[in-house]
């Protein structure tokens, strides 16, 4: 769904956060006629990297200008924020941003942005089950899988132009539950694998992981439960389902762990540990695996 086609000019985004899936993004967009800036803290030449797709079509070479925030000279009209959740706050403060930016933000956890836009900013939340590998200066797109864009409203004009250059992007009117799903996956995987420091199939594999898992999903349910109840539940299957399609990968949080960065647990298990309390809500399982995630 989106509104109709505009004559507006196509916008220009400033990306924060050219890792993987940022610079992905930042190669649709560009693919689209759209511009895109990276902005780094501090001054850098130009990001130049190459792309390389699954499905065989020709290597892409990606050439992106970067651009330190005291050196941005108009305000920010679109903001795409792909970079990790903890350096969010750090990263958007010194940004100029418009009163009315819209801001794209496709990033694991919920409510990273909250506080940080002004009141008249549109957040466009994005869920991606995309995967991409690799290294700065390159990288393999290993699944061009459905990305979901969306808010309480309508799609932007600039929606159908860029849904036609970037593979499976849909706009989503139910993006909440899009992203309730993804949280329950990442709240359970991403904990687990990086405590134990094993790939992904080490869920299904080991049966003591896999009732912790199976806890952790099962608590994730009963909060979404009760914060909708049309929510329907049951997550376990759809959980056990993406360990099983990526056995063998290592989840970003134990990557994390694993180059000692700090971790995106606030905004996963921490966020459902948020939302619990009021609803007076214990959750043993995920306190257990936020506790021991903070601690490292
Ligand atoms: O999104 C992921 C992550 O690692 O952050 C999963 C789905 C767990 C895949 O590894």
């Amino acid at each position: 769904m989106s509104t109709a086609a505009s004559s507006a000019a196509p916008p220009h985004w400033h990306l924060v956060g050219a890792g993987h899936i940022g610079t992905l993004a930042a190669a649709y967009v560009r693919a689209a006629g759209h511009g895109v800036t990276v902005v780094r803290p501090h001054t850098a030449g130009p990001i130049k990297t190459t792309l390389a797709f699954a499905d065989g079509r020709p290597l892409q070479r990606l050439t992106l200008p970067t651009v330190t925030p005291t050196s941005i000279e108009q305000p920010i009209s679109h903001l795409l924020v792909a970079c990790k959740t903890p350096y969010t706050r750090a990263a958007l403060a010194p940004l100029p941003l418009a009163a009315t930016v819209t801001a794209v933000r496709l990033q694991n956890g919920i409510g990273s942005l909250d506080g940080l836009l002004p009141s008249g900013a549109r957040l466009i939340d994005a869920v991606t089950t995309s995967a991409v590998k690799g290294t700065r200066a390159h990288h393999d797109v290993v699944a061009e899988n459905t990305t979901w864009f969306g808010d309480d409203g309508a799609a932007p004009d600039w929606f159908d132009g860029l849904r036609a250059h970037w593979p499976n992007l849909e706009w989503s009117a139910s993006i909440r539950r899009r992203q309730w799903q993804k949280l329950v996956a990442n709240a359970a995987i991403n904990p687990l694998t990086a405590l134990h420091d094993v790939p992904n199939g080490a869920l299904i594999e080991d049966a003591a992981l896999h009732a912790r898992m199976r806890d952790l999903v099962a608590e994730a349910d009963s909060v979404l439960g009760a914060l909708d109840d049309s929510w329907p539940g049951d997550s376990l299957a759809a959980v056990a389902a993406i360990a099983r399609a990526t056995a063998g990968n290592t989840s970003s949080m134990r990557a994390d762990v694993q180059r000692d960065a700090p971790t995106e647990i606030e905004a996963i298990n921490g966020w459902l540990l948020r939302a619990a309390a009021p609803l007076g809500l214990a959750l043993p399982a995920h306190r257990a695996v936020f506790e021991a995630l903070r601690a490292r």
